[in-house]
């Protein structure tokens, strides 16, 4: 039976999705939010006990007791689908880590039409991680050195990937110890993929290691590359300003809307659209030039460097379009949902695939390749150029927020310490006396069967007045920019006494916007580097942190929860669980459950729970805040010690209306 079609204010918090959603009724257009109200979701297969990896099957287990054709039993089944889950995700990141490697090869062999080397600091900090050279050697050749070692650890078949050394000791030692540290990122992918084949390993139990074992390519290995490869290449984060929404989109320009994961194309659209022969080009078709705005996570990327707006997050793609002022959505990898090019159709808007890897029947391809990357970026902005005279009515929500993204790991540890004294000491002690409850990251992606954004930022909204510190990525950055909890000093109103002290102390915002999904290795090393800090326990999982995705929806968020889990940290999902086995008490098996929260929490101290409700999951948070708080020794968070800000400045700010305070703060005209 299908569900109740809901109303716009009940698929989406956010007012301009909700603008776009009254559009789509009133043009007879479906969105991912009415296809998921019409899709009932399958209870069987969305529990993980849906097994149709060959021919005998499908075969699907809906009570204690039942096999499949062949005799898997129901553990059997739900964890062979999770292992699968965590393979296509991690390799999802970490092809996308592949391929900054080989684009670092071919800049330092200078056949990258267009690119640099940006950052050489950064460069040659990650070289000395691996030893490789770097006194009295040009940047080109130490980055061919590091790209060689980096495409390495894709093919390497024996051994230890090389980044697991920069995780602290103590969890290396227990990764060993279990038998999990990757020996290749490859190599450990097909291995999932041979073990989860029919009549291969038949152990939950086993089954589960390998899952470790393969998220670990992902987040000290894909995930981890790409994050420094970017940096390196396009330039360390730091804090810019920036806007986000619908309302970044403009009338009188040709808009172009970049989404995916991959910032090579999107690094390239960013300066051909500022070539002056394209925006004359843009001006001889009648418009003001090229405006150019990002969605998912290429937005993130350009976003933290460039300072592109962000047009929205992952249920954005398809309500920019339907405003009808997009002359081109360019896709490249991931989270790019098919419906675009029927939608796309009903408008003007060019749909370009770009990636060799990913095209989509019906959208126009036309392939990137780093050898003539600003040719082809030229070649796209002009397809869209051309296809601005086709725009027929437009409404663009009138909706957007300023936000200050860029805290990169490196600028969180300058900002903290300053340039000649660069430390993590003052988070620590901040934790350590109590004025900081604790920190969460609060990451991944919008899903159409829940409102958009509620979760994310009512989570965030909830921890921050407990003086929860929060660092956020993907799409629930976006979450929060839209909402404008991404402002600095200017949101310290809702916040905590302690962390708002520490925050004004420091010129710190209380949300730090950490990048992209891949850039969730960004916390990793922030997580390690207060450990190294000292004080607060000498491994990760006894840090007073919590990861969680309240609206999460792909593999690749599966492979991040457990390859954080795996570092040590609890993790917390809404949504459902794909291995809950229980719809309707259909079956009472729960050892994977058991397995991916007290067995993982046993030998790793970390732990993933699948928590649909919002107030349990923010209990949950501040309660594993305070239990590790606890074991440290340290004093039991109490609001009342801090007392209100001294700040006369910041005083006055909380009195104005946040229109003015933005542009008291940083010159923001107000709406
Ligand atoms: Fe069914 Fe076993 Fe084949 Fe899976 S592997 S589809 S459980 S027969
Ligand atoms: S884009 S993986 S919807 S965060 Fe990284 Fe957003 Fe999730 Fe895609």
């Amino acid at each position: 039976m299908a569900r109740k079609e809901r109303t716009p204010q009940e698929r989406s918090i956010d007012p301009a999705a909700q603008q776009m959603l009254i559009r789509a009724d009133k043009l007879g257009i479906g969105t991912a939010f009415s296809r998921a109200d019409q899709m009932p979701a399958c209870n069987i297969g969305g529990a993980g006990m849906c097994c149709k990896i060959c021919g005998m099957g499908p075969c699907r287990l809906t009570k204690e007791g039942h096999t499949g054709v062949c005799g898997a039993t129901i553990d059997t089944i739900q964890a062979r689908n999770l292992v699968r889950s965590i393979a296509a995700g991690a390799a999802a990141h970490s092809d996308h880590g592949r391929d900054m490697a080989f684009t670092l090869k071919a800049v330092a062999n200078g056949t990258a039409e267009g690119y640099r080397i940006k950052d050489v600091a950064k460069l040659r900090n990650v070289a000395v991680l691996y030893d490789i050279p770097i006194e009295g050697r040009a940047p080109e050749e130490i980055a061919d050195e590091l790209a060689d070692l980096y495409i390495a650890q894709f093919g390497q078949q024996r051994g230890e990937l090389a980044p697991v050394r920069r995780a602290p000791e103590k969890r290396q030692a227990i990764w060993r110890e279990q038998g999990v540290v990757p020996r290749g990122i490859d190599r450990e992918v097909v291995e999932a993929l041979h073990r989860t084949h029919m009549g291969d390993d038949q152990d939950a139990n086993h089954l589960m290691n390998h899952a470790i074992r393969t998220s670990l390519t992902d987040g000290w290995g894909g995930s981890l590359i790409a994050t420094d490869v970017s940096d390196i290449l396009f330039g360390t984060p730091a804090p810019l300003l920036g806007e986000a929404n619908l309302g970044v989109l403009k009338d009188d320009m040709v808009n172009v809307v970049v989404h995916g994961h991959e910032p090579t194309l999107s690094e390239m659209i960013v300066a051909a659209s500022q070539d002056p022969e394209i925006i004359e080009y843009a001006k001889a078709a009648g418009a003001n030039g090229v405006n150019l705005s990002g969605i998912c996570c290429t937005a993130n990327e350009i976003l933290m460097r460039q300072g592109v707006p962000a047009a929205g997050n992952f249920l954005h793609q398809e309500l920019a379009i339907m405003t009808g002022a997009v002359e081109a959505m360019v896709v490249d990898v991931q989270c790019i949902m098919q419906a675009l090019v029927n939608l796309a159709d009903k408008f003007h808007t060019k749909v370009i695939t770009t990636s060799p890897k990913v095209k989509i029947t019906g959208a126009t391809h036309i392939e990137f390749h780093e050898t003539s990357a600003y040719s082809t970026a030229k070649q796209i902005l002009r397809e869209a150029i051309d296809n601005f005279k086709n725009r027929d009515t437009t409404e663009i929500p009138d909706v957007r927020e300023s936000l200050v993204p860029g805290f990169s790991h490196e600028y969180i540890n300058y900002m903290l310490g300053g340039t000649y004294r660069a430390s993590f000491r003052p988070l620590n002690d901040a934790i350590m006396s109590g004025r900081i409850r604790g920190v969460a990251a609060i990451v991944g992606c919008n899903n159409p069967r829940g409102q958009q954004d509620y979760l994310h930022t009512h989570v965030a909204k909830e921890l921050l007045k407990q003086d929860v510190l929060l660092v956020e990525t993907g799409c629930g950055a976006i979450a929060a920019a839209k909402l404008g909890m991404l402002l600095g000093e200017a949101g310290l109103d809702q916040v905590g006494p302690g962390l708002r002290q520490v925050c004004e102390t420091i010129g710190m915002p209380p949300v730090l916007h950490m990048g992209s999904c891949v850039d969730n290795t960004r916390i990793l090393t922030v997580l390690t580097q207060m450990v190294e800090e000292g004080g607060l326990g000498d491994d990760i999982d006894q840090i007073p942190a919590v990861g969680l995705a309240p609206e999460w929806m792909s593999e690749k968020a599966l492979a991040i929860a457990t390859y954080c889990v795996a570092s040590g940290a609890y993790v917390i999902f809404g949504g459902t669980s794909p291995v809950s086995g229980m719809p309707d008490k259909m079956s009472d098996s729960d050892l994977v459950s058991k397995i991916i929260s007290e067995g993982w929490e046993e030998i790793y101290g970390g732990k993933l729970e699948f928590i649909p409700e919002v107030n349990e999951m923010i209990q949950a948070t501040l309660d594993h805040i305070d239990k590790k708080r606890a074991a440290l020794g340290l004093p039991e968070y109490d609001p009342d010690r801090f007392s209100r800000s001294g700040d006369a400045r910041m005083l006055a700010l909380e009195e104005m209306p946040l229109a003015d305070r933005r542009s008291a703060m940083y010159g923001v005209a107000a709406d």
